[in-house]
Parts: C-alpha cells; sequence; structure tokens
C-alpha cells in the first residue's frame, strides 16, 4: 500500500450541478472529454468489438479479459473492459471525472466496473409511443446512501460518456427523476413513472459528454427510434474499501503495469485503513 492515490479538488462540480445531481439523481456534464478523447475511445471500443466478434465463440470469449453479451446483432454489452485497451485508462482514470464521482461518494474511491454498451435499433421491432424499459438500480436509499452538509452522496455512482451524439431519438439513459432518494418498491415506483411519463427524464447530449448518477437512481437504457448506433462507455465506482462487481476484479499483473498513480484507484489498495472522507457545503465555489 505504498502507492499515492492523488487528492481530487473538491468541490469538482458547480454548485446548480450538484442541486442537480441531489434533487434529480443524476446530472450531465457536457463536453467532459476532448473530440479527440471521445474519437480515441469509440475506436478503440470498435475494434475490441471487432476482436471478440472474431473469436471462435464470441459469447465465450475473453480478450485481455474484456467480455462480450447482448443479442450480437443490435446489442452488444461489454463487461470488464479495463486491461483491453490502453485507451480506456485515460476514461478510468480521467482526473476531472474522478473528483466529480469522490464528491458525490463522499471519499476516495475506487473502479468496480469498466462496460461499454453499443446498441441500434432492431429494424424489426416496431417503435413504441410509450416504450418500457428495463428498469433497475445497483444500490438502495438508505443502505448505498447518506447525507452529509445537507447534501446527498452514494457508495455506488457510475459515469456513462456517449462516444455518439445522443439526440432525442437515440436511446439517451432514461432514468426516473428524484427516485435516488426513495426507499419504495421499485416495482411501484416504475408503474407511476408509465404513469406519468414526465418523471421520466432521457438523456439527451453531445458526443464526449457525461451523466454522473447514484446507482441508487433507477435508470435504464433508453429507446433507439433513429437509425444511428449509440456507443456509450461506463464506469462504476465506490469507496476503496468496497470489492469490485463480480468478474471486474482486476488481474495483478494487469495492475503491476499501471502507472504507479493508478493502481490504488484500479485495485482497491487503499482499502479500510486509508481511506479519505471528504465533503462540501453548497455554498463553496469550483476548485477544479
Ligand atoms: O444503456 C444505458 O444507457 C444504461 C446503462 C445501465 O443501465 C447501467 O449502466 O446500469
Amino acid at each position: 500500500m505504498s502507492e499515492t492515490q492523488p487528492s481530487q479538488p473538491l468541490p469538482a462540480l458547480t454548485a446548480s450541478q450538484r442541486y442537480h445531481f441531489d434533487v434529480y439523481g443524476y446530472v450531465v456534464i457536457e463536453n467532459t472529454l476532448t473530440a479527440t478523447e471521445t474519437e480515441a475511445l469509440y475506436q478503440a471500443l470498435h475494434e475490441l468489438k471487432r476482436e471478440i466478434l472474431a473469436a471462435d465463440d464470441p459469447a465465450k470469449a475473453h480478450v485481455r479479459g474484456a467480455f462480450m453479451d447482448g443479442d450480437f446483432k443490435h446489442t452488444f454489452g461489454f463487461g470488464h473492459i479495463i486491461e483491453s485497451m490502453h485507451d480506456f485508462l485515460m476514461y478510468y482514470g480521467h482526473s476531472r471525472l474522478v473528483a466529480m464521482i469522490e464528491e458525490v461518494v463522499g471519499g476516495t474511491v475506487r473502479l468496480s466496473e469498466a462496460e461499454a454498451i453499443i446498441n441500434s435499433r432492431d429494424p424489426a421491432k416496431a417503435v413504441e409511443k410509450e416504450p418500457q424499459y428495463g428498469f433497475h438500480r445497483g444500490t438502495k436509499p438508505g443502505f448505498g446512501t447518506h447525507e452529509v452538509n445537507g447534501l446527498f452522496h452514494c457508495t455506488f455512482v457510475k459515469i456513462l460518456t456517449n462516444l455518439t451524439e445522443l439526440g432525442p431519438d437515440d436511446g439517451g439513459t432514461v432514468v426516473i427523476a428524484g427516485s435516488h432518494k426513495i426507499d419504495a418498491a421499485e416495482a411501484d415506483m416504475i408503474a407511476l413513472a408509465y404513469d406519468d411519463r414526465s418523471l421520466i427524464h432521457q438523456i439527451v447530449a453531445p458526443a464526449g459528454s457525461t451523466l454522473l448518477f447514484a446507482e441508487s437512481l433507477i435508470h435504464a437504457t433508453g429507446q433507439i427510434r433513429s437509425d444511428r448506433e449509440r456507443t456509450i462507455i461506463i464506469g462504476g465506482y465506490a469507496p476503496t474499501m468496497f470489492q469490485a462487481w463480480n468478474e471486474y476484479e482486476p488481474s495483478t499483473g494487469f495492475i503491476k503495469g499501471l502507472p504507479e498513480h493508478l493502481r490504488p484507484l484500479f485495485s482497491g489498495s487503499k482499502g479500510w485503513e486509508e481511506w479519505q472522507e471528504r465533503h462540501r457545503s453548497l455554498g463553496e465555489t469550483l476548485t477544479t
């Protein structure tokens, strides 16, 4: 445990961004990545897709740790991609993004999931006016959330960055706004959101933008109504003493080969003893 985990600036969100996150459970920060970074990640992900599809059995293949699921026609879901392409390190270790995550977690974090999705509309399926979504959440209010200085924190937070432009018809993530704080039956909240669809917010953003959200927020993949393919890259983070998601623990060889400053973030080596709790108040001004 000799590596240093760099201290990220706090606050990392403006007061308005933080207020939006607290009220709705998410905030979109536009253009967090440059056009060059966005393109590099897009190319790396599509190259990984080609490599996995070239394997004898793509559904069982592991390419430098990464695997793929989905229907392999219109949906390609990638798991544990962190070891597979050098370009992904730039995203998962991106200091501005990590600073935003640490702010809403309330302390230092580790990577717990590195995933991606490439999906497009299945032309054989009709576009529905009022689609049903695969709504879910990864933690619960009370168990995975707390408040300090009147601000909301969650121990499981995701950054989802769209590498292709997301217009209103391009299947951006949908969320049930405000559900991150509601400790009620998920089925009841999903039903009430279908009754009043103004409660379902859909992400629309230029390529290279990041959706930062608490995993206690009920969310799902949106419905693609256009002919455009969507490519997104997703990172899940948790306090340093948490485990990675099942099958997402990085290999020892991979961690050893990393630049020293990235090792604690990707391995969780700071564990319990060196976890640093950090909080802001709403009135503090941005330091990034
Ligand atoms: O595809 C999306 O937009 C949502 C992804 C998702 O549900 C997740 O990361 O848990």
